[in-house]
């Protein structure tokens, strides 16, 4: 990977790859591009593209130089289960325009998969690499068919084409939009700003979750590794932890003992959640390519605490 075009970079993981990729591999090294340019990062190379805009991400890619794509322009879960038609265009018009520029260029391709592509059929605990996807989310849905695409371009024509599937991933810099698991970003911000956190998802309802730090890391080195030890190639289950609302509140209460939390259940995005694993199983990563989390929720809630304001003090 030597120069880099990432779509999507102004979302909740976007945000943080390009800062992460920029210092890995030089600002000018990595072009930002997104639908939106509010907010967008002034320190490096960015441009306005709609990835469904097929010939327009060709150009920006041809003429930019780039060896390597992350495409991470999508809609999330609980968003496309409102707009599942949006979400469907959306999610596999980029998609496809990606990889198609991929080959055509001859590059990398990296897109991230979900523990979404996962259904209410698939082993809920330990959920292995390979098992049954029968998801009944549009954005599992989305998921799967991205997952089998991206396997077909690196089959049928030798396209580089990598991937994880990632839990519900925890940031303090971009608030995620859309998702089922945005519970978990929210609660902290709550914390510190009102002392009490109302959750949309029900207690005893675990899903796996990464902080953020962990998951850039895992884009690294997925991309980074040697293909010729990797016996699966999309969408490797990557998780740090699983946990469900009442033990996130009370890593909180560690720091914050007058910290509550109450409920008041979307349907929605809890079927959506229910939907999901409780827990799936990393070895396939670990051993192919030496996938670590290194943050678990204490450490996590620690971090995001003081990084939103928190002063750092001796936990309680
Ligand atoms: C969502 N944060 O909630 C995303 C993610 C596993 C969850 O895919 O839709």
């Amino acid at each position: 990977m030597k120069k880099i075009m990432v779509t999507g970079a102004l979302g909740q993981i976007g945000s943080e790859l390009i800062e992460k990729l920029r210092s890995e591999y030089g600002v000018d090294n990595v072009l930002a591009t997104d639908i939106r340019s509010i907010g967008a990062m002034t320190d490096g190379p960015f441009e306005v593209l709609d990835v469904t805009d097929g010939r327009k991400m060709h150009t920006l890619a041809k003429d930019f130089g780039a060896d390597t794509l992350m495409h991470m322009a999508a809609l999330l879960s609980a968003k496309a289960e409102k707009e599942p038609l949006l979400a469907w265009n959306l999610n596999m018009g980029g998609l496809t325009n990606g990889l198609e520029v991929s080959h055509e260029l001859g590059m990398q391709f990296f897109t991230p998969s979900s523990i979404g592509a996962f259904g209410p059929s698939t082993p809920k605990k330990a959920t292995p690499q390979e098992t049954l996807q029968r998801p009944t989310t549009m954005y599992g849905v989305s998921k799967v068919a991205g997952e089998l695409l991206c396997d077909y371009y690196f089959h049928k024509f030798g396209l580089d084409t990598r991937g994880v599937r990632f839990p519900g991933l925890i940031s303090y810099v971009a608030k995620p939009g859309g998702g089922t698991t945005d519970y978990a970003v929210d609660i902290y911000y709550k914390a510190i700003q009102k002392g009490k956190y109302t959750s949309y998802i029900a207690e005893d309802t675990y899903m796996d979750m990464m902080y953020m730090p962990d998951a850039l890391q895992a884009i690294v080195d997925v991309m980074e590794a040697d293909p010729a030890k990797l016996i699966h190639r999309n969408a490797f289950n990557v998780t740090a932890m699983s946990f469900e609302p009442s033990q996130i509140a009370a890593a909180i209460q560690k720091h914050i003992p007058s910290f509550k939390i109450d409920y008041d259940i979307d349907p929605v995005r809890q079927a959506i959640a229910d939907s999901w694993p409780d827990s799936i199983d990393p070895s396939a990563a670990i051993s192919e390519w030496g996938f670590k989390a290194c943050y678990d929720l204490a450490a996590m809630t620690e971090d995001m605490l003081v990084k939103l304001g928190m002063k750092p003090q001796a936990s309680y």
